[in-house]
């Protein structure tokens, strides 16, 4: 039997909130991320899509295998895994479908290509927080001239304030690239830079249930918390920069290749495990590499 799914996406600010019946990127929508600098995209991955994606991500020896730590600079870890290309999997699936990469190339206005995809996790109890950034102050200085650059973060788990939810200083992006500096075991943007920008912009959490999504600029600021509760918080994020945009210098992330973008309905379609070729970062070779966050406290 062929079951066909109707989603209804909502995309919102958090002070707008709009639905519509597709996820097409209207005129309204493309102003929303221009003036906030994200939009928030309720059911971006419907129920059965997120239990396939988190069931990989739990059950695949791969990702566990390619899985680090960063430090918290407050004794406590974040896990990730991370890897460069998209791949045939159902992750893959995902970064290369219509609705992730086609919705980033319309909203950046041109072809995008994948800079690489992460699962973030935070377990129960336990995982760290992450600084005030943005994704821009760490890939500028991995000779991408422009910040042309865009990154979808999706919940696995349902994201609360408690469980570190993704936090954002709204319309932040339009500041231009705040320095970057190292703050405990990860970098940051200058501390008191944020500070004065908090007293004139509106600070939000953005809570979110599995299959949500923030779509953001890189140079939208955010931060997340430690996770106090018992709930465990995993996200997928997907980077992308634009082809326009290619990086001038090597680095541990991708120059210009093309992504071949696929049908929403491939996600589900999706039926390959091998993983060969995503090209998983290995953390040692990274130049954020911190020997400190493999030791055990
Ligand atoms: O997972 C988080 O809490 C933070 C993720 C983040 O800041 C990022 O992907 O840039």
């Amino acid at each position: 039997m062929l079951c066909v799914q109707l989603t209804i996406f909502t995309w919102t600010t958090i002070k707008h909130r709009r639905t519509s019946e597709d996820l097409e990127v209207t005129p309204a929508m493309l102003k929303d991320f221009q003036e906030a600098g994200y939009v928030v995209v309720r059911n971006m991955l419907s129920a059965p899509e997120v239990e396939k994606l988190k069931r990989e991500f739990e059950e695949n020896d791969e990702f566990k295998k390619h899985t680090f730590n960063i430090n918290d600079g407050e004794h406590a870890k974040m896990m990730q895994v991370c890897w460069n290309y998209p791949g045939n999997d159902v992750s893959g699936m995902v970064a290369r479908s219509e609705k992730y990469a086609g919705t980033c190339e319309k909203l950046m206005g041109g072809e995008i290509y994948h800079y690489h995809s992460k699962v973030m996790k935070k377990e129960a109890l336990s995982g760290g927080r992450i600084c005030w950034h943005q994704d821009y102050g760490y890939w500028y200085k991995s000779g991408n001239l422009f910040p042309d650059m865009i990154n979808i973060f999706t919940a696995l788990d349902p994201c609360t304030r408690e469980n570190g939810c993704l936090q954002v200083l709204e319309g932040s992006h339009k500041c231009g690239r705040i320095d970057h500096a190292p703050v405990g075991g990860q970098v940051g943007a200058d501390l008191e830079r944020v500070e004065q920008l908090l007293k004139k912009l509106e600070h939000h959490y953005v809570e979110m249930q599995p299959g949500d999504a923030i779509i953001f600029h890189c140079n939208l600021l955010h931060v997340s918390s430690k996770n106090t509760s018992p709930h465990r918080r995993w996200a997928f994020a997907n980077a992308y920069n634009m082809a326009r945009n290619n990086s001038v210098v090597d680095h541990h992330h991708p120059k210009y290749n093309k992504l071949h973008k696929v049908p929403n309905s491939a996600i589900l379609e999706c039926q390959n495990t091998d993983l060969s070729g995503k090209g998983f970062l290995d953390n040692t070779k990274a130049d954020w590499y911190d020997p400190e966050a493999e030791k055990d406290e």
